[in-house]
């Protein structure tokens, strides 16, 4: 995750194929998330900032940040999907080390912690996104936001989050958002969430 982009802002390939995540997640939905509304994020972000250079260096964290409505939202449309594509893997490991160790301390299982985060993500109203991070004091804690707002950056770590627009899971689900976020467990990658762990 880069926690340093600027515009023009270039879309990011995924780091495995579209259907690389069946049959959790088909190619079809892949390629429509990520080539059609991740990318029209990349587009309609760049377009707004285009004809305003004293926002052209204000990095993409403090974009999703502005009060200005549309940039606000297609800022956060680029920084979750980042945050997104990189937290599911075609090679699903368990959590090890470090992260492994705080996930007992903090929810007792890995188990545990996917039941919680299934749990945010069925209790969610409407469209938003499914977070784990770290809180202020080190300790792991499951966030959620509505639409495309980001989680508060000043105090709160991202290592992981789960899209809950239906746009993740309908092709494949339909109304069915536990399965699709039964699925998505099945692919987190626990290894990029430990990455982005604070030292
Ligand atoms: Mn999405």
């Amino acid at each position: 995750m880069s926690f340093d982009k600027y515009y023009p802002f270039t879309a990011e390939e995924l780091p495995y194929t579209l259907n690389a995540l069946e049959p959790n997640i088909s190619e079809y939905t892949m390629y429509f998330h990520h080539d059609k509304h991740y990318m029209g994020y990349i587009d309609k972000l760049n377009k707004l900032l285009e004809n305003r250079p004293f926002m052209q260096n204000v990095p993409l964290e403090t974009l999703t940040k502005m009060e200005d409505e549309a940039i606000r939202t297609n800022a956060g449309g680029v920084y979750n999907h980042e945050l997104y594509f990189s937290s599911l893997t075609p090679n699903y490991r368990k959590p090890s080390g470090r992260l492994a160790g705080q996930i007992e301390k903090d929810f007792g299982s890995l188990e545990a912690l996917e039941e919680q985060l299934a749990e945010a993500g069925m209790n969610l109203v409407g469209s938003g996104w499914v977070w784990l991070a770290e809180n202020p004091t080190g300790n792991l804690e499951i966030l959620t936001t509505a639409n495309q707002d980001t989680i508060d950056f000043d105090k709160y770590n991202p290592m992981l989050n789960i899209d809950v627009w239906e746009h993740a899971y309908y092709l494949d689900r339909q109304n069915r958002r536990d399965k699709y976020l039964n699925a998505v467990l099945q692919k987190a990658n626990w290894l990029n969430a430990q990455n982005n762990m604070s030292e």
